[in-house]
């Protein structure tokens, strides 16, 4: 087996947590070792960076500052979690990592994708995600479901506009790029999202036994 690195990407409320944990049972239940993570965060470090990024707050975050905290989590994820894990030939299953980026900060805030790339770069090295799963679905969609949970994070409180950017930012890249991406109709029930995640079993099973 070979280590391989997975991320789950897509706008607010579009499922990535609730499958993610059904991908790596199915995984483990083919003996696989995975490790379930998430950014920002990953590490108590990183989480406490997260709270940082999450937390509304009377004093505006700027741009910049953003940008620099969730590669400062990313660093640190890398470092304590992901590098060990896939130098171990563990399959990583990540939240959200750096086509996040692109989407949030480079699609919602607007900021340039060539300073995002060179701090891609200095962070991760070569490091790239083998494969990437984009839950795609309506923003309206999905901010209703994250609605439903209650109070709004410091993202989540963004308007229609900003949403509609960062779902166009991941469906641009997928296009851009389509043999490391996957992109899921996360808009449908669950069992036909699990579905697809089924269908996409012996591809993953076929990568990780090398
Ligand atoms: N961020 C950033 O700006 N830059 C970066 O580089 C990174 C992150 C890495 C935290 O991420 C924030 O960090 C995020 C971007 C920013 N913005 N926000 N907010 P997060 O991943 O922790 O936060 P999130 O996207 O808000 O997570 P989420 O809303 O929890 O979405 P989810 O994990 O994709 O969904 P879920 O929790 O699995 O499901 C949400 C609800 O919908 C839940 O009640 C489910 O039962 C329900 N659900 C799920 N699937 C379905 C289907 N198919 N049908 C019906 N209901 C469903």
């Amino acid at each position: 087996m070979s280590g391989l690195f997975v991320t789950l990407e897509g706008p607010e409320g579009a499922g990535k947590s609730t499958n993610r944990e059904y991908l790596a049972e199915r995984l483990r239940a083919h003996g696989v070792e995975v490790v379930l993570t998430r950014e920002p965060g990953g590490t108590p470090l990183a989480e406490r960076i997260r709270e940082l990024l999450l937390a509304p707050s009377a004093e505006p975050m700027c741009e910049d500052a953003e940008l620099l905290l969730v590669f400062a989590a990313r660093a640190q994820h890398l470092a304590q979690v992901i590098r060990p894990a896939l130098a171990r030939d563990a399959v990583v299953l990540c939240d959200r990592f750096t086509d996040a980026t692109y989407a949030y900060q480079g699609g919602g805030r607007g900021l340039g994708a060539e300073r995002i790339a060179r701090l891609e770069t200095f962070v991760q090295g070569e490091l790239r995600p083998d494969l990437t799963l984009v839950f795609d679905l309506p923003v309206e969609v999905g901010l209703s479901r994250a609605a439903a949970r209650g109070r709004l994070d410091r993202f989540e409180q963004e308007g229609l506009a900003f949403f509609q950017a960062v779902r166009d930012a991941y469906l641009a890249r997928a296009r851009a790029c389509p043999g490391r991406y996957r992109v899921l109709d996360a808009g449908q029930p669950l069992s036909g999202v699990q579905q697809a995640l089924d269908a996409l079993l012996p591809e993953l099973l076929e990568r990780i036994r090398g």
